[in-house]
């Protein structure tokens, strides 16, 4: 295109919006600037440009044929309640399209506790299935041929004894472990920066990942020995160039780690695999896919392999958990629909669509049918499957791919320059850089920059209610407690007890492989508690200590009317009392989703409260104990994972018997509107549904510290 057409171009525009064309361009949370236009020159010097699929780079993807050979799998991440239960959902699953299965396991279980410890109490069966042991696992894949449908486990804390279980429970199927296919999440580095399902510290928790890459090259050769993640980080509120950069960064670590252990790097690098998100940014989206592929064989380059499969990058993706709004909540179901779309056209292997419920609870039937036919519609009638990267040659794709691989690289670089992930990591750079993004995104959704349809803008007046579903956590527990006790009472102790002791001995020395150590504990009916606990022995437990970002909110807001008049207003309240209203920001229970907590931690502490952030994982009893000792005023929940009609009742028994029934209850997270009346019955002050706006939250708090407000 010659410079006097796109003058002319310009000046047309220029006299269209009657403004400078700049006041077009939008500015994206990762620093990219998008224009309203892209031509050829935009495109022109980007080098990965005429690559073809199947070929490196694998911008176009990882197979010649892409879908026009074989679609991308529909893979619904699922699991609730019991194995029973859970295995009913998987096969009617199955039976009406699905084709793959992808586990979910509750939060005792992610943390290696079985179902009877009393740490658990809220977690067991609520946002997963229950596993304590084999016996579990076999009832979860009854009927279910592990020959054929191949099964993603999401698992990353209790690794070594749900994979133990599962290749267990295929021996006692009949189908030996060389013919399992699946997918094992594994990724623990991603744990220590968002999702929190960690158990034991970095160094330990990184051998426990090369000892299940080396047991899977060697004895699995059809199973993903991991699947590296980014969803985790972008649903704490990265930006796509930090999903990237720390995904492959990460991915980077682990394939140094399996070669620190000797191996071939052929032998393992293609059943290395990536997961990542899909949010509402449509083409930034697609492009992240190719970029991540760009920069896959780029890294994989460094390691010299021979098999170019080695370096493939092949991913499932999720549709956004933090796009689905509580508010018109079937709005949800046309976010998912875009953003598997957005997926799909950036060329994903495998692919979960949420159901439109799942900000406010587990799906149901109906939700998740919608959610599976989201997928079987697009791969069926819409006709994406027959051409293979439909976006390339779009100039705006294009540049958009290029733009998200140098910037990405460009972090890459940083964290390399720091030694590499792990020390980045125990250095918190990545958690503090995502942390400073979602501070920053939830500021541009309560200012209104940032436009959510139904939620801050074109909100409705009057919500219908949804049928949720609900469990009965109190006899999924019972019920697990009762197969916990038939196992322990028929299993042999002295095999059970050498092979715990055997299983100690490898994680302790550093010699042998900690997962074929587990197989034969599992084989002797150890549960997954009982594993974890050898584990805990030999590496002991992992201790985060939670920090408060500063001054990210409070500047997004600078000098803004409704910022200070909150912050006025607090002044005023700190003046009268004789200091800062003191508020404790508490999780309960296993549940490690701790995004919403930093938030309001973060804005509350730049808004002036006085903020005390609770450890992960307390029980009812710590937190109202630190509360107390504390002096708190208001003591917030964040509940995200189901588990507040139990722990919240217990908490407040608690602070009630410490005779501190004067500190203000309030709590935020996922709350299905029909939980709240229950939670106010047992003496909650306030409940905040998914999308408050935090300077609204504040000022309730401030009704309620004066007494105002009494619900
Ligand atoms: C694929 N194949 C083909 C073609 N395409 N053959 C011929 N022509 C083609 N065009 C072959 C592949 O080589 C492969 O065989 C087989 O078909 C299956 O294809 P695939 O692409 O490997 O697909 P799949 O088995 O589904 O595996 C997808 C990946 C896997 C690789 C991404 O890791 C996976 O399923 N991941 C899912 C992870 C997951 O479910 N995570 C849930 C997270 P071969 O294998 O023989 O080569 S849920 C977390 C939620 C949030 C939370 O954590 O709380």
């Amino acid at each position: 295109m010659t410079q006097s057409k796109l003058d002319q171009w310009r000046a047309l525009a220029e006299k269209e919006i009657k403004a400078d064309l700049e006041t077009l361009t939008w500015h994206t949370p990762e620093g990219i600037k998008v224009k309203p236009l892209y031509t050829e020159e935009d495109v022109a010097g980007v080098p990965h440009l005429g690559s073809l699929p199947g070929f490196e780079p694998f911008v176009r993807g990882p197979r010649a044929t892409m879908y026009a050979g074989r679609p991308w799998t529909i893979r619904q991440y699922a699991g609730f309640s019991t194995a029973e239960e859970s295995n009913a959902f998987y096969r009617k699953a199955l039976a009406a399209g699905q084709q793959g299965v992808s586990v979910a396991f509750d939060l005792a279980t992610h943390r290696g506790y079985d179902s009877d410890h009393p740490r658990v109490e809220g977690d067991v069966g609520k946002a997963g299935v229950a596993i304590d042991s084999v016996e579990d696992m076999k009832i979860l894949f009854d009927g279910i041929p592990l020959e054929k449908v191949s099964v993603s486990m999401t698992m990353n804390g209790a690794v070594i004894p749900i994979l133990a279980n599962f290749i267990v429970a295929g021996e006692e199927q009949g189908v030996p472990r060389g013919k399992l296919s699946g997918t094992i999440q594994n990724d623990i580095l991603k744990e220590f920066m968002v999702r929190n399902t960690y158990i034991y510290p970095p160094e330990p928790s990184m051998r426990i990942v090369a000892d299940i890459i080396e047991y899977t090259a060697r004895e699995m050769p059809k199973f993903n020995s991991i699947s590296i993640s980014g969803y985790h980080m972008q649903e704490a509120g990265a930006t796509l160039v930090q999903e990237l950069a720390f995904t492959l960064a990460d991915g980077r670590e682990y394939v140094r780690a399996a070669l620190r252990k000797g191996l071939d790097v052929d032998a393992f690098a293609g059943r290395l695999s990536f997961f990542f998100a899909i949010g509402m940014n449509f083409f930034m989206e697609a492009a992240k896919l190719r970029a991540a592929r760009l920069l896959w064989s780029r890294v994989m380059k460094e390691f010299n392999p021979k098999d170019p499969r080695s370096m493939m990058l092949r991913t499932h993706c999720q549709t956004s958990g933090v796009s689905l709004q509580e508010q018109d909540p079937y709005n949800n179901i046309v976010r998912t629909a875009y953003e598997a779309l957005a997926a799909v056209l950036g060329g994903t292997q495998s692919l979960h669509t949420n159901s439109f419920d799942e900000a406010i609870a587990l799906p149901t039937e109906f939700s998740a049918r919608i959610a599976r036919n989201t997928q079987l519609i697009l791969q069926h009638e819409t006709g994406v499957t027959k051409v293979v990267d439909p976006l390339a040659g779009s100039y705006y794709v294009e540049r958009l791919t290029h733009e998200l691989a140098e910037k990405a690289w460009a972090l890459m670089e940083e964290i390399e320059a720091m030694g590499g992930m792990t020390k980045a990591v125990a250095e918190g750079l990545p958690k503090r850089m995502i942390e400073e993004a979602t501070i920053r995104k939830q500021a541009a959704v309560d200012r209104g920059e940032t436009v959510i349809v139904g939620v801050n803008k074109y909100r409705l007046e009057n919500e219908d209610e949804i049928d949720i579903l609900s469990i009965d956590n109190t006899a999924v527990r019972n019920a697990q407690i009762a197969r916990i006790e038939t196992v322990k009472r028929q299993r042999d102790p002295k095999r059970l007890e050498a092979a715990l002791e055997a299983l100690e001995k490898v994680a302790r020395s550093g010699e042998g492989n900690i997962l074929e150590a587990a197989v034969e504990a599992s084989r002797a009916r150890a549960t997954v508690g009982e594993i974890s606990d050898a584990l805990r022995r030999a590496f002991r437990e992992y201790d985060a200590v939670p920090e408060v970002v500063e001054a990210v909110y409070g500047a997004a807001y600078k000098d803004e009317p409704e910022y200070e008049t909150i912050v006025s207003r607090l002044k005023e309240f700190s003046s009268r009392i004789g200091e800062k209203p003191k508020v404790m920001v508490a999780k309960l229970g296993q549940d490690g989703h701790d995004r919403g907590a930093k938030v309001i931690a973060s804005a509350f502490g730049d808004i002036g409260f006085e903020v005390l952030a609770g450890p992960l994982f307390q029980t009812p009893e710590e937190a109202a104990e630190m509360a107390v000792r504390a002096k708190v005023h208001v003591l917030g929940v964040s509940s995200l994972a189901a588990g507040h009609k139990t722990l919240v009742p217990s908490l407040i028994e608690a602070l009630k018997t410490k005779g501190a029934e004067n500190i203000i209850v309030v709590c935020g997270g996922v709350i299905p509107r029909q939980d709240r009346q229950f939670l106010l019955d047992h003496g909650v002050a306030a409940v905040f549904g998914p999308g408050s706006n935090v300077l609204d939250t504040a000022h309730t708090i401030l009704d309620l510290l004066e007494g105002k407000r009494r619900n």
